[in-house]
């Protein structure tokens, strides 16, 4: 490994050492309205340890080039840390080769790949796709598009008054028909950790394939493509500590190779006459034009970063700090905790009586606390809830009890506004 990303290594299984950690994200140590930043929008988007802006700094002083076409010593230079960083991304979700690596801009690029390429190309209008009622919309829209283009019918798994999946009617939805399963494994709504082995399963019995919507997974979970026996997986960089603008499409490849093409440009051919194109051996048929280069090598760093992290110690962590909130916030009157499944990730989402979650989100911010108010690109969830709304307080695991003590304070302060 790379000496200058080399993280914090936490070797002791009894605690996790958070103050270490804390140490190699200077934005933790900012002020917001002359307060100390206390920074609970990581389901948004991850703050950036000192390792990947570092890797990002050295990049674009000492070999920013393009990639894939110069023979300089800088373009050659570039190539290979790019292509690590693919390898990078192999080994950390178990992906048997990385021309199964596909980079986008985000999990929503990723998403729209597989629906106007794997889709279009398979899907008609005698064929239907399973959603769920808790998708982001990244995971809804782009199969509506579909929908709309190709006539297959679009079908949605209910969720119950937890905010968990009724499998029971995954179960019943399922049929001959259904080519296509597109579920989230961890709804960024309500924290909600679906059971998707099981779903991967039943979705291959009647011969569908799945694609898994990890956006807000990768930094919570070890991800094991293999294992999972998952047809596609997205993801992006910036939830798991990485840049904007870079995300992953895992996709098997005998799957990939029977995909036309996304886009086309260079960099995804082979050759090019007046009369006809063909197109580049995978995974250079989906990135078309100059990719986001210094997003790759980021990623890749942040992979790095990561991979020295106990990340089932750190969600044990961050569970702690959702307890933690959770008593609490019990203390609260008028206080609803939204989604409330046996099976969670660090996001806490509720409600207020009688104050709008923008109020919450305002009021907070004043204090220096970041929360993310709204209905979270989910509105069918919130439609499900009957609110408009939540507050969202999402954990990682550089925050402290620290960090709960003071949005529960900051919640205080807006009940005593509003009395
Ligand atoms: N959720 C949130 O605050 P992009 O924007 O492409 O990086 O990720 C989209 C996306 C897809 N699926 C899930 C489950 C997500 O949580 C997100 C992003 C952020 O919850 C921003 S809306």
């Amino acid at each position: 490994m790379n000496k200058q990303n080399t993280a914090t290594k936490l070797t002791n299984e009894a605690s996790f050492d958070v103050e270490k950690v804390r140490a190699d994200f200077p934005i933790l140590f900012e002020q917001v309205r002359g307060k100390p930043l206390v920074y609970l929008d990581n389901a948004a988007t991850a703050q950036k340890p000192k390792q990947v802006i570092k890797t990002l700094d050295t990049y674009y002083r000492e070999y920013n080039s393009n990639i894939h076409r110069g023979v300089h010593t800088l373009s050659e230079k570039a190539t290979a840390v790019y292509e690590e960083a693919r390898n990078k991304v192999k080994e950390f979700i178990n992906a048997d080769s990385i021309k199964e690596i596909i980079f986008t801009r985000g999990t929503t690029e990723s998403i729209n790949l597989v629906a106007q390429t794997f889709g279009r190309n398979n899907l008609s209008s005698n064929d239907e796709i399973i959603i769920t009622e808790l998708e982001h919309h990244s995971n809804i829209v782009p199969w509506q598009i579909l929908s709309e283009q190709t006539g297959a019918t679009l079908k949605y798994v209910p969720i119950n008054d937890a905010g968990e999946l009724i499998l029971e009617e995954y179960e019943k939805l399922l049929n001959e028909k259904t080519r296509l399963v597109t579920i989230g494994h961890i709804s960024n709504a309500l924290g909600t950790i679906n059971p998707i082995e099981t779903i991967i399963e039943k979705a291959h019995a009647v011969g569908a394939k799945v694609l898994i919507d990890g956006a807000q997974a990768v930094p919570h979970t070890r991800v094991d493509v293999n294992e999972l026996n998952c047809d596609f997986y997205a993801f992006s960089g910036h939830k798991l500590f990485g840049p904007t603008g870079i995300g992953v499409l895992y996709g098997k490849q005998a799957l990939l190779e029977a995909m036309p093409p996304y886009q086309g440009g260079g960099d995804m051919i082979k050759t090019v006459s007046m009369k006809k194109t063909t197109y580049n051996d995978l995974p250079h048929k989906f990135e078309a034009g100059t990719p986001h280069i210094a997003g790759v090598i980021g990623l890749g760093s942040a992979i790095d970063y990561v991979s020295e992290i106990d990340l089932h110690e750190a969600a044990e962590y961050e569970n702690q700090l959702l307890q933690y909130a959770n008593e609490q916030a019990a203390q609260i009157s008028g206080l609803v905790p939204v989604g409330t499944a046996k099976n969670k990730t660090s996001i806490f989402s509720f409600t207020l009586d009688g104050i709008h979650p923008h109020d919450i989100g305002t009021i907070l911010d004043d204090e220096g606390i970041a929360i993310r108010a709204g209905h979270h690109c989910a509105m069918p969830v919130m439609e499900r809830f009957k609110i408009p709304a939540t507050a969202r307080a999402s954990f990682a695991f550089y925050n402290t009890r620290e960090d709960v003590d003071a949005l529960i304070q900051g919640i205080d302060k807006c009940k005593q506004v509003f009395s």
